[in-house]
């Protein structure tokens, strides 16, 4: 064999040894993290990590090209960087192995410092990444063919032993790695919690939805999201996982009496049922990042009023399960909205996407400043003593929803046939609620459009119209009032840092 062919192979395969012993590292870490817990598992610090070290471009980017697989595109791309990082590594260990395991034990390391940093970190949860380090070693020293005298001269293990050591790598990596991930998701104990529980009934319920709150129009969003299609917007990699019977919530800070409550208190006490319309800053001019769900749970405020609000308290700091943070402006909550500790969505327990067991509700504030999910603590402070998760990364800390419409029908350059055509949407402004809505074809004059009987200031409404066109290229727009007669501004901008204005606008072609 010509020498170039065989330094080739050489290559190709110290690379693949890089691999596999990455490989090996990752097994283990992810066996290893079964017993530490998820948030200690490298792959996930190191994700969770770059999700919180993102700047605001790079999310925004995420959140609005990937929507909901931006977090599967995350993971997927770490594991292309470590592949290819541990494939240079193994190239490197065949001349130097001192340097290529060097270079495994700087992934391990990687791993560690972010394990540890995750808000919640314990100084064992570096033990996954340390593990991964060692059995990462072992493996390169073993796949390379350290300590065999039948090596070839060139330093690469025979063929045959190789086969036999590169194949049980790469069955233990991947055996080591699923089974690690079944191991660390306690989804069925939370799966269990949530099936058992049996919501009571409200002493107050939702008032019934008048006639007209809905239009049957094929595409239009409809007034109640089904908790299935409800939209879901978090930091968070894994899903904090807390069954009932184990979650407590601490009201504590500023308080006269500091409370403790267990899911039982909160189930025990009198609970009132309203349909709330939750939205994202970070959506766009259009976007599908808002719902409506009927919620059921205690009042915030009177909670609050119970442990005694001390003056000077102006932030509501809640800490979710996983240790992240989200502020509310206090004064918000108190100033007589039905802001609610949610444990029901639309007749059942929330979901575990959405924050089960319990999660807060601020009618008019965006979820990044009102929303928190899996909710286990809530201190009373003030603003200048502590930034909150978004807060610390620039958003705007009160989140005021802005009001937003949206066009459903006809969908972006659908082919409608010539003769009316019905255009409807979706527009909101919580707690303000949305005065009129109105729509424009080709930049022509602003015209009225029929709206859905409003269910309550705190959700959205539909609206619709219909129009006559000619056939061809045609441009709609629309905007919309909230209850205080404030419209839409025409300006279009990003989210950043109090979430986006401008007008939506859809392209249909007319046949
Ligand atoms: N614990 C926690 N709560 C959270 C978030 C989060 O990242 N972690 N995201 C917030 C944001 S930005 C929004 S828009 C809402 C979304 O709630 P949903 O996922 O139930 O729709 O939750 C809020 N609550
Ligand atoms: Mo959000």
């Amino acid at each position: 064999m010509p020498h170039v062919s065989n330094d080739r192979t050489t290559k190709r395969k110290a690379a693949l040894i890089g691999v596999l012993s990455a490989g090996v590292a990752l097994g283990t870490a992810e066996l290893v993290s079964a017993a530490t817990g998820p948030n200690s598992s490298p792959v996930t610090a190191v994700g969770s990590s770059a999700i919180d070290l993102a700047p605001v471009w790079l999310k925004d980017f995420a959140i609005s090209t990937f929507g909901n697989y931006d977090k599967p595109v995350l993971l997927g791309g770490i594991l292309v960087a470590l592949v290819v990082f541990a494939a240079v590594a193994g190239i490197v260990a065949v001349r130097r192995f001192a340097v290529g395991a060097v270079m495994i034990g700087l992934l391990g390391a990687v791993g560690a410092l972010a394990a540890l940093t995750r808000p919640s970190a314990s100084p064992l949860d570096a033990l996954p990444s340390l593990a991964a380090i060692l059995a990462g070693a072992a493996a390169l020293h073993l796949l390379l063919g350290g300590g065999s005298s039948a090596d070839s001269p060139d330093g690469s293990p025979s063929r045959r032993k190789f086969l036999i050591t590169g194949t049980g790598a790469a069955v233990y990596a991947a055996l080591g790695a699923s089974v690690g991930r079944i191991l660390q998701q306690r989804a069925g104990d939370v799966a269990e919690s949530r099936a058992a529980i049996k919501l009571p009934a409200p002493v107050s319920p939702a008032a019934a939805r008048p006639n007209g709150h809905s239009f049957p129009i094929p595409g239009l969003t409809s007034f109640e999201t089904p908790n299935r299609d409800f939209y879901r917007v978090d930091t968070a990699l894994v899903i904090p996982e807390i069954t009932a019977e184990e979650w407590t919530l601490r009201i504590h800070g500023m308080v006269d009496r500091p409370v403790e409550l267990t899911f039982a208190d909160l189930m025990a006490k009198p609970l009132i049922e309203r349909d709330i319309t939750l939205c994202c800053v970070s959506n766009e001019v259009g976007g599908p990042y808002a719902s409506t769900a009927r919620w059921l749970g205690f009042p915030l405020a009177q909670l609050l009023r119970e442990a005694g609000v001390q003056a000077g308290a102006n932030q509501l700091v809640g800490t979710d399960h996983a240790g992240m943070t989200i502020g509310t402006p206090l004064d918000v909550v108190l100033d007589g909205r039905e802001s609610l500790l949610a444990i029901g969505m639309n007749g059942e327990p929330l979901l575990p996407t959405n924050g089960f067991p319990v999660r807060q509700l601020v009618p008019g504030l965006f979820g990044y400043t009102s929303a928190t999910k899996w909710l286990v603590d809530l201190e009373l402070t003030t603003f200048d003593k502590y930034d909150a998760y978004w807060t610390e990364r620039q958003w705007d800390p009160i989140g005021t929803v802005l009001t937003a419409s949206r066009i459903d029908v006809p969908k972006p350059f659908a082919q409608v046939p010539a003769g009316p055509v019905t255009v409807a949407g979706v527009a909101w402004a919580q707690h303000r609620g949305i005065g009129a809505v109105q729509f424009r074809v080709d930049g022509g004059e602003w015209q009225s459009t029929q709206l859905s009987t409003e269910v309550s200031p705190d959700t959205w409404r539909q609206w619709r119209a219909s129009v006559q066109l000619d056939k061809g290229l045609h441009r709609f727009e629309v905007r919309a009032a909230d209850g205080r007669g404030d419209w839409q501004p025409e300006e279009r901008t990003r989210p950043f840092p109090r979430g986006a204005t401008g007008w939506h606008s859809v392209a249909v072609t007319v046949t």
